[in-house]
């Protein structure tokens, strides 16, 4: 008898769908960001038809309601390993690794996420996974202390660490048994008010950064965020403050543009939250917590190595005009210097492909008729017998990522820490290599290109020396 599994993808879909519904059980400001971004969305469609065309040429139309992302953080390797395994159940992957060091947040992250086109149509749902960096605590007894209280903790049920292996001996799960592991892969993630520390030590390890307290201070991984993306974030932001949700100052990434880029993102202030602590004498004592938020992101094309050192130089010439990371009270003035140094980036998808900025897929123009097929491919492009699509950008930026974080940790100042990055030592925590988030796109743009040379009966070597 053979037994069936299923597929990956729709495990996937159906814990991010449950993840979403516990979320908006346990921050219901999030569910009201959703209706309004669903609004939002369904306006651009309305009255854009372009972009509509567009989603649906790229097969992004019907994943877009499902879209969005969640962010944990995770105080040891072990920890960190066995979420790599959880993640691999639902054909998730690490890609990426991001330190968040330089900008003041003491962790070091990767990205879980399905890396196959095809995989991420069906249910693109990401999680922004970061592993706090206790090396980074100068304190020594207090090390120990967060060393200890970690060490007690079990963030999985013994029936999700049973179901992995189950999927990692038999290479699937039936449906029976995914619907369970669904159900207890999220207890990991859910939010716990009672503290397995006391209110003395969380106010110590909030001292050193409040991120530490966020971690060592609570039973699991609470899922911190989830982000749904929109197709207009400037709109989204304005509707957030006539709903009376308190919006984060600035919009992080790129500036407005008629060809969006990597990923712009904005969050609402995370909320003030009763905790009960462990007291010595074994009795509760109340304590607040800031944490949990909503986000939303808008998402353009993936940049190739040179159009995102070009992305990272124009970012950093507005900070160091501005004077350093944009603040409540210059925000107006940061977008403003945003839009002025991003003039020099091309704001078309032909002049970004000319240049070597983005990466794309190719189709063929089926209304095409004769042409000459030893034109160089930009020609091609320029007269119609291929059409370029923008690759979705499906990955973290970790300047963003930083703000992100930033302003979720009410009163806390950026230090810094000088370190260098240390993938090397991520990589050992999660126990294999990281994906090259570049590599996929690179892959998905060749690949997309052999098959469009192939049908039109163009000999593949002719056109890819050009590209
Ligand atoms: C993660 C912040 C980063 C993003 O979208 O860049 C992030 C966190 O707060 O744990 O989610
Ligand atoms: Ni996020």
């Amino acid at each position: 008898m053979t037994t069936t599994f299923i597929s990956q993808d729709d495990i996937r879909r159906q814990f991010s769908k449950a993840m979403s519904k516990m979320y908006q059980n346990e921050v219901p400001l999030y569910g009201e960001l959703l209706d309004l971004v669903a609004d939002v969305n369904g306006q651009v469609l309305e009255n854009n038809p372009k972009i509509k065309a567009q989603l649906e040429a790229t097969h992004e139309l019907s994943r877009l309601n499902l879209e969005r992302h969640g962010a944990i953080r995770l105080g040891t390797k072990d920890e960190l390993t066995m979420m790599r395994r959880l993640f691999a159940v639902m054909g998730m992957f690490p890609v990426g690794y991001y330190d968040l060091a330089p900008a003041g947040v003491p962790v070091h992250s990767t990205a879980f996420r399905a890396i196959d086109p095809k995989a991420l149509s069906q249910s693109p749902f990401r999680v922004f996974t970061s592993l706090l960096r206790l090396d980074l605590i100068p304190d020594k007894a207090l090390k120990k202390d967060a060393t200890t209280a970690l060490s007690q903790r079990q963030i999985f049920t013994d029936r999700a660490a049973a179901l992995i292996e189950q999927f990692e001996k038999n290479g699937g799960l039936t449906d029976i048994e995914a619907d369970e592991f669904i159900k207890e892969a999220l207890e990991t993630f859910r939010w716990h008010d009672n503290a397995p520390i006391s209110k003395a030590l969380y106010d110590k390890l909030a001292d050193q950064h409040r991120l530490i307290a966020d971690v060592v201070g609570f039973k699991g991984p609470h899922i911190n965020h989830l982000t749904p993306r929109t197709l207009d974030i400037d709109a989204v932001q304005r509707g957030m403050v006539e709903c009376s949700i308190p919006p984060k100052a600035v919009i992080e990434g790129p500036p407005r543009r008629n060809c969006p880029i990597l990923l712009r993102q904005t969050s609402f202030k995370a909320l003030e939250e009763s905790v009960n602590f462990k007291a010595a004498d074994g009795k509760l004592e109340t304590g607040q917590h800031t944490a949990r938020f909503g986000e939303i992101e808008q998402r353009g094309v993936a940049l190739t190595p040179k159009g995102r050192a070009l992305y990272d130089d124009l970012l950093n010439q507005a900070r160091i005009t501005l004077g350093g990371a944009p603040t409540e009270d210059n925000a107006d003035e940061y977008e403003h210097l945003l839009q002025q140094s991003f003039a020099e980036f091309p704001d078309n998808y032909l002049s970004m492909h000319e240049q070597d900025l983005a990466y794309f897929y190719y189709q063929p123009n089926p209304k095409v008729g004769d042409f000459d097929k030893n034109l160089p491919l930009n020609a091609l492009i320029e007269r119609g017998v291929i059409e370029i699509e923008p690759i979705v950008y499906e990955d973290f930026l970790p300047v963003s990522a930083a703000g992100i974080f930033q302003s979720n940790l009410h009163g806390d100042t950026a230090q810094e820490y000088a370190t260098a990055s240390n993938k090397q030592d991520f990589e050992m925590a999660l126990g294999s290599t990281v994906f090259d988030e570049l590599e996929l796109y690179e892959k998905a743009s060749q690949q997309s290109l052999a098959h469009c040379l192939n049908v039109l009966g163009i000999a593949a070597e002719s056109q890819m020396q050009l590209v």
